[in-house]
């Protein structure tokens, strides 16, 4: 079929929805996932009534049908140095699986800007904040789960008037200190990334290299459509780029996609790759509902180095 879509949708999309949820909210979306002894968990935003957003926490034994537990796993804190950056909400959580750790990163609101925080759980029933790892204005960061030369990698997006909305990647000794940044991957003019590109999920580690999904923003008349691409990194410095898919691979579709709190939007934050060399794409649709698709992880590596274009133009 010459249509055949990369990331074929769940039928019985959307997987989660505000009516899941046992306490008030409006939204269910752009969630962190990960895979632990074969339960699957994924941390959702929720916006509260008040438009600011929290955290909620559901499980799954096959990945598809989830339960979200009683109360939400991170609200803004109260603990003074985090606090005065958290009081606008928490967002957009990405988890990093590091032996028996897991690290969140996630967007921290304030009236001083938006900052990503790190935090940490072993059980994904207490949770404790390390430290803010960023200035503002800065969201969307990623942590590659593994260490290079004894240090830790993560891709983010700071933004500039001259050179705006880029994909960098950072290098740390600790998670918590972070320097060394280079620009990788750049938005191509009239293209449907043209106007920002930002990390999503997790980046996978695969034997040609590390998969990193990502979002891209296109401007139209109507607002902007969110669409998630694909880059391949190299494994030893994934400072290198091995390949830019010019396709996207997912783009709003589906009818809780194209409408609800933001449309045309869809937007990851995790991904889980399974033993069958496939990947289980999670994404929010239009900043309201959970859905999840699933690629074959070899097609997506082609695609990154079959269709490419150059990652800084
Ligand atoms: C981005 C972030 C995401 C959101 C997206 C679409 O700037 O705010 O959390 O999903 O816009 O509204």
């Amino acid at each position: 079929m010459i249509n055949k879509p990369l990331v074929t949708r769940y039928e019985g999309n959307p997987i989660l929805t505000k009516h899941d949820i046992p306490y008030a909210v409006e939204t269910v979306h752009n969630a962190g996932a990960t895979k632990i002894d074969d339960q699957y968990i994924l941390l959702f935003r929720s916006h509260l009534r008040n438009g600011r957003s929290i955290i909620g926490i559901a499980r799954s034994d096959d990945g598809y049908t989830f339960k979200a537990d009683h109360r939400p796993f991170m609200v803004p804190s109260t603990e003074k140095e985090f606090a005065i950056h958290e009081e606008y909400g928490v967002e957009d959580p990405r988890i990093c699986t590091i032996g028996d750790e897991h690290f969140i990163t996630y967007s921290a609101y304030s009236r001083f800007g938006v900052r990503i925080g790190l935090a940490k759980t072993r059980d994904f029933k207490t949770v404790e904040r390390v430290s803010l790892i960023s200035q503002a204005d800065m969201r969307n960061i990623v942590v590659f789960p593994d260490t290079f030369n004894g240090r830790y990698a993560r891709l983010d997006r700071p933004h500039s008037e001259i050179n705006p909305w880029c994909i960098w990647l950072s290098w740390s000794p600790d998670l918590v200190h972070w320097g060394d940044s280079v620009p990788v991957i750049q938005p191509v003019p009239y293209h449907w990334d043209e106007m920002k590109i930002g990390p999503g999920a997790t980046p996978i580690k695969t034997a040609r290299g590390w998969l990193n999904i990502y979002h891209g923003v296109f401007p139209t008349m109507d607002g902007s459509v969110y669409r998630l691409g694909v880059a391949l990194h190299d494994l030893a410095d994934p400072a290198k780029v091995l390949g830019v898919a010019d396709d996207w691979i997912l783009s709003p579709e589906d009818p809780w996609e194209l409408t609800g709190y933001v449309h045309n939007v869809v937007f990851t934050c995790g991904a889980i790759a399974e033993d069958d060399g496939t990947v289980k794409i999670y994404w929010g649709g239009a900043d309201t509902v959970m859905c999840v698709g699933v690629a074959n992880i070899d097609d997506l590596v082609d695609l990154c180095l079959k269709k490419t274009r150059p990652p800084l133009s």
